[in-house]
């Protein structure tokens, strides 16, 4: 079995100061509350360990974890909460912005969008980061048990329409029924091995 170690490493909020072991990274980003730290949670089997994201000061840090004593992963800071301000919009930019640009190991991002919304400009603006520093990326449709059968059907056609990606690339995502969550960490592995 794989990623069946996990240890929570620490929270960094310059890009200076995240860790220099070299290993392959796997960044987890998307707006606040879409899900980030309970699917990181799921493709570990821990039921708590992202929840340190989540403390008071570290939702804008990069938050880091090593896997199998040879990986990370990275809950990013989350965007897009309506009451944030210009200026925090900018630092969450700026972040994002250093880090993609820093991290030599990045070997994808998986970006997870809340289906019951879609894309919204937050992610836009993500998604035009990804593009620009050429990462490679898993699209992730998450809490898809909100929605019936027909509105899963319609929001899929239409982000893929918008990603303008192959379906291979945009997962449903549901953490009360585990849906998405092997194909998820098999796609994580296989893009860990490039
Ligand atoms: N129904 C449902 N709720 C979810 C799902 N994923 C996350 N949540 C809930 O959404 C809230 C925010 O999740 P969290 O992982 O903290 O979001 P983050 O801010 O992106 O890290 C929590 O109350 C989760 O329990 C899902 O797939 N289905
Ligand atoms: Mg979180």
């Amino acid at each position: 079995m794989r990623f069946t170690n996990a240890e929570y490493v620490g929270s960094f909020f310059k890009v200076e100061d995240i860790p220099k072991t070299g290993y392959p990274e796997i960044a987890f980003a998307g707006r606040s509350n879409v899900g980030k730290s309970t699917l990181i949670n799921k493709i570990l089997n821990r039921k708590k360990l992202a929840q340190v994201s989540k403390s008071p000061g570290k939702t804008r840090a990069l938050n880091y974890f090593e896997i199998d004593h040879k990986y990370y992963f990275v809950d990013l800071p989350g965007f897009g909460y309506a009451k944030i301000s210009k200026k925090d919009r900018e630092q969450w930019g700026k972040l994002i912005e250093s880090y993609f640009k820093t991290s030599k190991k990045l070997k994808g991002v998986i970006h997870i969008i809340d289906s019951r919304r879609g894309l919204m400009d937050s992610d836009r603006s993500l998604k035009e980061y990804i593009d620009y520093f050429d990462i490679e990326v898993l699209w992730v449709l998450s809490k898809v048990d909100k929605l019936k059968n027909q509105a899963r059907a319609d929001i899929y056609r239409n982000t893929l329409h918008e990603l303008n990606c192959s379906p291979q690339r945009l997962m449903f995502f549901s953490a009360v029924d585990g849906l998405g969550v092997t194909e998820i960490k098999k796609l994580i592995m296989e893009i860990l091995k490039r």
